[in-house]
């Protein structure tokens, strides 16, 4: 027997083929590069994800969702084939009949209502070559105004807080290898250890080198556990916060007179507010001890170099702007930023968060970071897109704020490219009924996601492996991923399917590109002399020199990793802008009938709406189903047990959830994941409260209140039709 099973063994040995393929991690920010080996055997074929040593930003490291990324695109449920819903019942049909159907329903559409009448969502996965083609498919193909994308939700707030203040936004004003020189640290409603893992060695290094740690967020995190202060804050009052801690450093005499002087404008006024704040009040606003204020305060003013980090706990709420505003008070007070080690960023969540919202998939933007309502920028871009300016639309609305105009019927036809809306949009029913309104949905997707299963059309688009392109990092480093395999059936790479959705729509001439390569060279010309500018980047440098970080106007420049070295800002005047934030309470309070605020985040093994995670055995095993984590005595006040089914209400509706009781919450909340959607997604509470000058959601806060429910039904999960028209049951873990 044994002999047998040696035999075997060496056959098996003698036949394995080995298939290396250099990728990189399409889900979060760092954008892991590793090498996919693929095993294939007389009987089975094999995949490992191994680490790439030579990353010059993740030296070989990878967290789990790096190493398990492969097996969603491999799924038996990829679409492969264009879907049409006829009679409540997907066929399956060609491309030809597709792209036919697409021209005469936006033709029937747009004749009736107006170009306006149809709309385009892109996604922050996509490539920068993607989203770029996306804001000019949407400009120049549709020529319509309304054209936003998910990271609306991710980075709006930072976005317009840091060009407000620093006339700039780029993620992180330093590369991440400055991290370790820096004597303290700030991560404001990050949680890097589960949502940015390959980040927390550079954290560690820091503190190794005797740095402290100051993490402010309302849980106790596998980031919070590696802090040396930990601020339990409650949710909505960071600004409140950073009003305290800018106040010892007032009275401390932390500040860096000579530099606001030299470099910033509004100090006085700044000043003559702190000067009113009373810190025992901002004790009593955060619920974070006076103590405790005064000893992170002292520890920032003290450093001589110090770096703060805010993330989307600071930055989802209907205040976002404003507290990131803050934090960047904290930074520029103290004359911390431009050095080795001293800096501020904003933690781009998706894997390209950065450059997805550089080239025009943002309603008021244009490529390069450029305002669509500059008649200069309109005027540049026109140029490059051989239109006239006058024929370039203006702008459109936020992401939320198009489903409102779905909802409103005054868009009747929307495009979605690689985002799933009806799950990671607040107050989700809404979205759910007004997609359902819509005279067509197009979904280009990878799998029947929420929102593709309620589209008409679906059309099978491209994973990460299958599509080349450049990706801009949380450091605003572009770097190259190429394509290692081939596409699944008849899917496409997204950019071919809106070049052939232009074609169709007799646009053709502006989307005549043959390679991705060929759409990057128009994008850096686009890009030339904006504020992201990317037109002395190319695919031979970023390969040579393993990413290059823009701004980057020349072929013989070096790109900027650090900004701002010369002190200067990039306002017309070149000064950083200061202003008082006073403390704005989240706009819904709890109340009697509501008494508890929810909060929401991520977990490590999940990504996003899950849609491909939930799809990865390795990753589902990990965390199978949503948990509503709330603090031992809340349980108790609320009558509910570890693993109880709680209802869950809120004033936009009602979700079933399990629960989880932790000390690692405070008291006066509760958390629940967003990876999850379906009847019991956390959305469906969510406020649709937009911050004013982001347009933002606030995610962060809304007030709930719980029902513990006593005979619960089987967790088997709703009915969803499959492809052939038959129903077919999705158990709760999909
Ligand atoms: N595993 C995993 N990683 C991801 C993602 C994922 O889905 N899963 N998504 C990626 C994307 S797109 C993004 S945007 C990033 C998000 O990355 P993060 O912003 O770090 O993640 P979140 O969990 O949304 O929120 C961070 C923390 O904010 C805290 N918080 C809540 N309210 C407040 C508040 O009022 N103030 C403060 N200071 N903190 C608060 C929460 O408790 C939470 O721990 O992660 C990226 N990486
Ligand atoms: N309550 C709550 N809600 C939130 C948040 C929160 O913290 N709390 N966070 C918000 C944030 S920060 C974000 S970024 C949004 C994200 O929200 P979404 O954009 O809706 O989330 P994803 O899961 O990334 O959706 C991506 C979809 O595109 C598909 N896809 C992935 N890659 C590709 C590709 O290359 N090509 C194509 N064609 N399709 C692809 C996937 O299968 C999936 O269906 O959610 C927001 N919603
Ligand atoms: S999820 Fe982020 S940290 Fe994890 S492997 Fe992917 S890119 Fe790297
Ligand atoms: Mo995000």
């Amino acid at each position: 027997m044994s002999d047998f099973l040696g035999h075997f063994r060496d056959q098996e040995q003698k036949h394995t083929k080995e298939r290396i393929y250099p990728t990189q991690c399409p889900y979060c920010s760092m954008q892991c590069t590793m090498r996919l080996v693929e095993e294939k055997t007389p009987y089975t074929t094999r995949w490992k994800a191994a680490p790439n040593k030579d990353d010059p930003v993740v030296q070989g490291r990878m967290c789990v969702k790096g190493v398990e990324a492969h097996v969603h695109t491999l799924d038996h449920e990829r679409l492969t084939q264009p879907l049409l819903r006829q009679n409540g019942r997907w066929v399956m049909i060609s491309w030809e009949e597709a792209l036919e159907w697409f021209q005469r329903r936006v033709k029937e559409t747009q004749e009736r209502y107006g170009k306006d009448a149809v709309g385009v969502y892109g996604g922050g996965s996509l490539t920068n070559e993607e989203a770029y083609l996306l804001g000019k498919f949407a400009r120049v193909a549709l020529q319509t105004r309304y054209i936003d994308y998910n990271g609306r939700f991710c980075m709006s707030s930072a976005a317009t807080a840091a060009n407000q203040a620093l006339g700039v936004d780029r993620g992180l004003t330093n590369p991440l290898s400055d991290i370790p020189a820096a004597d303290c640290i700030i991560l404001a409603g990050a949680n890097i250890a589960e949502c940015q893992p390959t980040m927390m060695p550079y954290f560690r290094k820091a503190k190794g080198n005797g740095a402290t740690l100051i993490a402010i967020d309302p849980r106790e995190t596998a980031t919070t556990k590696l802090a040396d202060i930990h601020l339990r804050i409650r949710p909505g009052t960071d600004a409140a916060l950073v009003n305290g801690m800018l106040k010892v450093i007032l009275e401390e005499g932390y500040v860096n007179e000579p530099f606001l002087k030299q470099h910033t404008t509004g100090w006085p006024q700044l000043k003559t507010w702190i000067e009113s704040v009373s810190t025992d009040e901002v004790a009593g606003i955060t619920g974070i001890p006076r103590d405790t204020i005064v000893a992170a305060a002292r520890s920032y003013g003290q450093a001589a170099t110090g770096m703060v980090f805010t993330a989307r706990g600071v930055e989802q709420h209907a205040h976002g702007v404003k507290n990131v505003r803050n934090f960047l008070n904290l930074v520029l007070v103290t004359g911390k930023i431009g050095r080795c080690g001293s800096g501020y960023g904003a933690v781009t969540g998706q894997g390209n968060g950065q450059g997805g919202r550089e080239h025009g998939q943002k309603a008021d933007q244009l490529p390069g970071y450029r305002l669509i309502n500059n008649p200069q920028h309109r005027r540049e871009i026109a140029q490059v897109w051989g239109i006239e300016e006058h024929e370039l639309p203006q702008a459109g609305v936020s992401a939320y704020e198009m489903f409102q105009r779905v909802w409103e019927r005054e868009i009747r036809g929307m495009v979605i490219l690689s985002s799933n809306p009806v799950v990671s949009n607040p107050n989700a029913t809404m979205v759910e009924e007004a997609l359902d309104r819509l005279d067509f949905l197009v979904a280009i997707d990878l799998f029947l996601s929420e929102t593709a299963e309620r589209a008409d059309l679906v059309l099978p688009g491209s994973a990460y492996l299958e599509d080349e392109g450049t990706m801009t990092n949380l450091e605003g480093r572009v770097i190259r991923r190429q394509a290692v395999r081939s596409l699944p059936g008849e899917a496409k790479l997204d950019w071919q399917i809106l070049a052939q959705m232009a074609q169709v729509l007799g646009k053709g001439e502006y989307f005549s590109f043959s390679s991705a390569q060929e759409i990057f060279t128009e994008l850096r010309q686009a890009s030339r002399g904006g504020i992201a500018d990317y037109s002395g980047i190319s695919y031979e440098r970023i390969e040579r020199e393993g990413g290059v970080f823009w701004p980057c106007s020349d072929e013989n420049s070096p790109g900027t990793a650090r900004l701002f070295e010369d002190h200067r800002f990039w306002h017309p005047d070149g000064r950083a802008k200061l202003i008082p934030v006073p403390h704005l309470e989240p706009p819904e309070p709890v109340c009697d009938t509501y008494p508890l605020t929810l909060t929401t985040g991520r977990y490590m093994a999940h990504y996003l709406t899950g849609v491909q995670t939930r799809r990865t055995p390795a990753l589902l095993k990990k965390a199978p189903e949503p948990l509503l984590s709330i603090h031992p005595e809340t349980a108790k006040r609320w009558n509910v047990e570890d693993g109880q089914q709680v209802q869950v209400h809120s004033r936009r509706g009602s979700i079933e959830m399990k629960v989880e009781i932790t000390t690692k919450i405070r008291e006066d909340i509760v958390f629940a994941p967003m990876h999850w959607g379906g009847e019991n997604g956390i959305n469906r509470l969510t406020l649709p409260e937009l911050d004013p000058e982001s347009r933002m959601p606030a995610f962060k806060t809304c007030a709930v209140r719980l029902e513990p429910v006593i005979a619960t039904l089987p967790t088997e999960g709703k009915e969803r039709s499959d492809i052939d028209g038959k129903a077919q049951k999705v158990g709760v873990g999909r």
